[in-house]
């Protein structure tokens, strides 16, 4: 029998539905061959912000766009003081592990609903993995924004993107990978087990220090798939920082999956005054929203969209 493929995604909080909506429009305009599946939480139970109209949103564009949605429990925080949380943004990100827990399917790519797919990457559903793996990118840990939560250690010498291979070779060939490397658990290419679900899920429960995990769902993740984890070209998780923090290695054209990381998400960008703006008067990563806005607006990418930072 023919093994069941599919993304996933998250629809957890009211600040993510326009992400929800943008990024299965970007995998249909990509004509991936794979449905998504959308993780809901409940309506009722004060799990979730999200509101009757929002849910009745995605369910009409679900049945145009082809998603479908399972219904999930949140997972509670295991912070021993629940303002530590580095931001307010990751309070139920632990519910991510909900993906493990996923029936019917042999291998799933999880997506952040932070992301737009750029180009076709269903070859993605194609690798070959075992139980005990998984497919993901390397985080980058330069810090550019000097960020002081970040960990000490997160600086541009011990970046895998600052040795990795640089354009073209990079939209092909992963950074080095081993048993320091960490990874961003935006995209996550894995198979669903029950057993495996079970296991992170107790090494959450049973974490000796939850208060050291900043990053929630990702540290958990590393922590259990350390030295059993296969690395990605930057491509397919393509943080929306890199293209600045490392411009060797970024191609616009390359780019098959752009991940909108941190607080400044482009849905909360007033796009008609961005395209108002002269080139000089606009942000860094206008380019990298304005390629989401065109998604969400229905509109078509254009040339003059794409600029070839290397050049
Ligand atoms: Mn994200």
């Amino acid at each position: 029998m023919e093994a069941k493929k599919c993304w996933v995604t998250l629809a957890t909080a009211k600040s993510y539905v326009q992400g929800v909506i943008c990024l299965a429009k970007s995998l249909m305009r990509v004509k991936t061959k794979f449905p998504l599946l959308v993780l809901m939480l409940n309506l009722e139970g004060g799990e979730t912000d999200i509101t009757r109209e929002d849910y009745d949103e995605l369910i009409k564009l679900g049945s145009s766009y082809h998603f479908q949605f399972i219904y999930i429990k949140e997972i509670n925080r295991v912070r021993s003081n629940a303002t530590r949380y580095i931001w307010e943004r990751f309070r139920n990100v632990s519910t991510k592990l909900r993906v493990w827990e996923v029936e019917g399917y042999d291998l799933v790519g999880l997506l952040d609903a932070d992301m737009c797919i750029m180009h076709n990457m269903d070859e993605l559903l194609e690798l070959d993995l075992d139980d005990n793996t998984i497919a993901a990118c390397h985080a980058c840990v330069c810090n550019p924004l000097k960020i002081n939560m970040y960990p000490a250690n997160w600086i541009p010498e011990n970046c895998a993107y600052t040795n990795g291979p640089i354009h073209p070779a990079s939209a092909s060939q992963a950074p080095i990978t081993n048993s320091e490397s960490y990874f961003n658990s935006g995209l996550i290419i894995l198979r669903p087990s029950k057993s495996k679900f079970n296991e992170i899920h107790d090494h959450l429960l049973n974490h000796e220090n939850p208060d050291s995990l900043l990053f929630e769902d990702q540290d958990l993740l590393n922590e259990v798939y350390k030295g059993n984890w296969i690395g990605l070209p930057y491509v397919y998780n393509a943080l929306k920082t890199l293209r600045k923090c490392h411009p060797l290695i970024w191609s616009d054209k390359s780019v098959k999956n752009v991940h909108y990381i941190l607080d400044d998400k482009p849905w909360k960008e007033d796009i008609e005054k961005m395209r108002a703006m002269t080139v000089d008067e606009r942000s860094d990563i206008w380019i990298l929203n304005n390629w989401w806005w065109k998604v969400y607006k229905d509109e078509e990418w254009k040339d003059e969209d794409f600029e070839d930072v290397t050049n």
